[in-house]
């Protein structure tokens, strides 16, 4: 097993396991040998989260052992994220993302927030538990093209509706582009609230919006690497 593998095999169990130190210091060591921020995310650090619903699901595993797992991946994100972050460029467009009222996960809508920075749009992250009221001044303060809702409960989906809602009460309904996502969330329920559009994932997340706002970015680094982390994570997907 070469060095890269034995990371990435260590990436998978370290963060399954919750080990966060050992999570960081493996990621800083796969990029001082080279190894690809979205190689990293995509072959060991989505899978192993995976593994951890897997084992939620069986009742191997319970809350606070979910918790410690996506502590310990939140930590190689922080390192990630400024290295598929495009920087420099002319913003492609501007996308204001936040997790919905009630629903506290925020590592997949993390994820849209890095793929949508590495395709060279300015994003406006308005975290977790995040009221209508707050995506309603965020439009007025921002005026970004695209607003996109994360939601990862079933419980929590409904407040798709809420939000859009607000946003026409506020007059605002014309004016923005409404992206909708999250594990739970499917096409059919996204046009039943009203939604604009869904995305199954980060990549298609960014491929739709990107059509949306037309491609200005030509074939930047960050595009490029959006072009990658497609690539893997459609390997990722088909393989399980
Ligand atoms: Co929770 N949890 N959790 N959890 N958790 C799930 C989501 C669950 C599926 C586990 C399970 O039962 N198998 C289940 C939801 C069931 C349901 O409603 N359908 C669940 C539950 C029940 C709960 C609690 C209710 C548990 C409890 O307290 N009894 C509780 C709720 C808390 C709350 O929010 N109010 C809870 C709590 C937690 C933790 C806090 C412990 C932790 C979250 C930590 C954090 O996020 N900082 C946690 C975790 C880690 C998970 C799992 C294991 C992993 C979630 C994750 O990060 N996935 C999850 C099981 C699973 O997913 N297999 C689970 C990886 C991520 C890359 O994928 O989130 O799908 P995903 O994001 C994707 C797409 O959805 C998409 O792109 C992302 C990247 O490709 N996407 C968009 C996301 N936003 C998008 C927006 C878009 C487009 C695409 O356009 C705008």
């Amino acid at each position: 097993m070469s060095r890269e593998e034995e990371i990435r095999a260590g990436l998978f169990d370290h963060t399954l396991n919750g080990h966060a130190p050992e999570v960081k210091a493996l990621t800083e060591e796969g990029l001082k040998l080279g190894m690809d921020p979205m190689d990293i995310l995509f072959k060991a650090l989505i899978p192993s989260l995976e593994e951890v619903g897997r084992r939620f699901e069986k009742g191997d595993f319970f809350v606070p052992e979910m918790l410690i797992a996506a502590r310990a991946m939140q930590g190689a994100l922080v390192i990630l994220r400024p290295l598929i972050a495009e920087t420099g460029a002319q913003p492609v467009g501007r996308y204001v993302i936040g997790t919905v009222k009630g629903d506290i996960h925020d590592i997949g809508k993390n994820l849209c927030v890095i793929m949508l920075e590495g395709a060279g749009f300015e994003v406006f992250d308005l975290g977790v538990n995040t009221p209508p009221e707050k995506f309603v001044a965020a439009i007025e303060q921002h005026k970004p093209d695209v607003i996109g809702f994360s939601a990862f409960l079933t419980t929590t989906m409904p407040m798709f509706k809420v939000n859009i809602d607000a946003i026409a009460k506020a007059g605002l309904r014309e004016k923005v582009h409404i992206a909708v996502g999250g594990a739970p969330v499917t096409a059919e329920y996204a046009k039943h609230v009203g939604a604009d559009s869904y995305a199954p994932d980060a990549s298609m997340a960014t491929r739709m919006v990107k059509e949306i706002v037309g491609d200005r970015s030509g074939s930047s680094q960050g595009a490029q690497a959006l072009e990658q982390a497609v690539k893997l994570i459609d390997e990722t997907l088909k393989k399980g």
